[in-house]
């Protein structure tokens, strides 16, 4: 990422940058030519104490199409506290004072000339989207606080992918809420565009106890949650947490065939997205059209991987979508779809 402002020097991206953390104890073993840093305590805090008592309110992501296959992105890094159960909340690091971020939709073959606006007054973060092609100590390198930083790059690949803070340590800028999807849609579409008629974007992701990156790294996450972004003005746009989609279920009718853009975002934990009472009839791994794949009961998301599926619902009733990989299930990583008449 080219800076504006006041540079501090270059930031190199390495495996050891990827894998350490500020501030805590980390050990260091020779895998191959390349040092790999393995955290072993918890980030120093005293790091994070401008966060104390920071609760900075969302910024909207300015999105403009300035050209027929160009578009600006502005997005913010924020400290933003987040509901993330009933009544608990989570000084998240967030995109936009949103975690899971704001839902990005471009076009195959749009350029993507995309600033961060770091807004964080502590942390250094950065931007890495999986929907490019880019060398990453140039692209995602970190923003300083109170800095921009600006890169421009080809979405060349259709499909539904992760975007996340790539700064040192990863992790804890990923486990932090520092994740979110861009939905690249593809140059000719879905074989079956013509029979959808209701799309929604669902997205998993995992908490830990709070700014903890031993327990990031070595514990089970607290919650396993879902969200929705809204893909039209007024749909439905929530955090990850546990109860929004449960509370406010999405809504269908009956006989309706329904299109989910779906992501685990993770960090850690990899899902198996299943919709209750119904049969995904077209799935798309990653959402690239050429990856279509039929009659899956449940469909298979690595940490970072998104599909787009599709299904219809019968009957009338509220049909439950879950991870099938039930603990987590438990833990939060329910949602509701209100099939109607
Ligand atoms: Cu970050």
């Amino acid at each position: 990422m080219m800076r504006k402002g006041t540079a501090l020097g270059a930031t190199m991206l390495s495996v050891s940058l990827i894998l350490g953390a500020c501030g805590s104890t980390a050990a260091v073993t020779d895998v191959g030519k390349v040092k790999v840093e393995s955290v072993s305590s918890t980030a120093d805090v005293k790091v994070y104490a401008p966060h104390e008592g920071l609760n900075q309110p969302p910024v909207p992501v300015e999105f403009e199409r300035v050209g027929e296959h160009e578009v600006n992105i502005k997005m913010t890094s924020q400290i933003t506290d987040i509901e993330i159960a009933k009544g608990k909340m989570y000084k998240a690091w967030t995109f936009n004072g949103e975690a899971p971020g704001p839902l990005l939709v471009v076009n195959e073959g749009d350029l993507v000339n995309f600033t961060l606006d770091n807004i964080d007054p502590a942390v250094p973060h950065s931007m890495d989207f999986h929907s490019m092609h880019v060398a990453p100590n140039v692209g995602f390198a970190d923003v300083m606080p109170n800095e921009e930083g600006t890169f421009t790059y080809p979405a060349n690949r259709p499909g539904v992918f992760m975007y996340h803070c790539a700064t040192a340590p990863v992790l804890e800028h990923i486990a932090n809420g520092m994740h979110g999807v861009i939905i690249v849609k593809p140059k000719n579409g879905y074989p079956t565009d013509n029979e959808v008629d209701r799309e929604f974007v669902i997205v998993q992701n995992e908490w830990y106890k709070e700014n903890d990156l031993d327990d990031m790294t070595n514990g089970v996450p607290s919650q396993v949650v879902f969200s929705t972004k809204a893909l039209n003005e007024g749909d439905l746009n929530t955090n990850g947490d546990t109860f929004t989609l449960k509370d406010q279920p999405l809504v269908a009718k009956v006989g309706e065939k329904v299109r989910i853009y779906i992501n685990n975002v993770g960090p850690n934990e990899v899902s198996s997205f299943h919709v209750i009472g119904t049969i995904l009839d077209d799935v798309y791994i990653d959402g690239n059209p050429a990856n279509h794949m039929k009659g899956l009961q449940t469909v298979m998301l690595p940490a970072s991987g998104g599909a787009v599926v599709e299904f219809i619902v019968t009957e009338a009733g509220d049909y439950p979508f879950v991870t099938h990989q039930f603990n987590h299930a438990t833990k939060g990583a329910v949602g509701v779809i209100k099939v109607i008449p």
